[in-house]
């Protein structure tokens, strides 16, 4: 493939990559009494699925929280995010993006034993999904 052209397929997918982004939501989990909240439902009851490069930030409305990935004891708990030493300082807040496709169990080390424990689903971005797609790089043969 010509240098002009593999430049060309390689602005394209740039582009469609910011669309991606530029699309990028950010949900908000309130940590309510001893609760993660969200959509009216708490903890494990709650039915987060977001798309690849978007948002959660989690906000303190009332308690002594924190906010550690995973599930209680599973290996690697607290590695992906951690909010850090518990805090009840309502307007507290702590975010992070989710760039990899999967479900992620997310808890708060003072409330786990009491069911303060939740998850996100999170899924392929559709922008994302044509960028990366074969269709994209059939795009780029094509012009060949
Ligand atoms: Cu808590």
């Amino acid at each position: 493939m010509e240098w002009k052209k593999l430049s060309k397929c390689a602005a394209i997918g740039g582009i469609a990559m910011l669309c991606a982004y530029a699309s990028a939501d950010t949900f908000i989990v309130e940590l309510d009494g001893p609760s993660f909240v969200y959509g009216g439902l708490t903890d494990m009851d709650i039915d987060l699925t977001i798309e690849t490069g978007d948002t959660v930030r989690w906000e303190w409305i009332s308690g002594f929280h924190n906010v550690v990935s995973g599930f209680p004891g599973e290996p690697g708990e607290g590695t992906l995010f951690n909010s850090g030493s518990p805090t009840g300082d309502a307007g507290t807040f702590f975010e992070y993006t989710f760039l990899d496709n999967g479900t992620y169990g997310y808890h708060c080390e003072v409330h786990e034993t009491i069911g303060m424990i939740s998850s996100v689903t999170v899924i392929p971005a559709p922008a994302s999904l044509i960028a990366m797609s074969p269709l994209g790089l059939a795009m780029c043969r094509r012009r060949r």
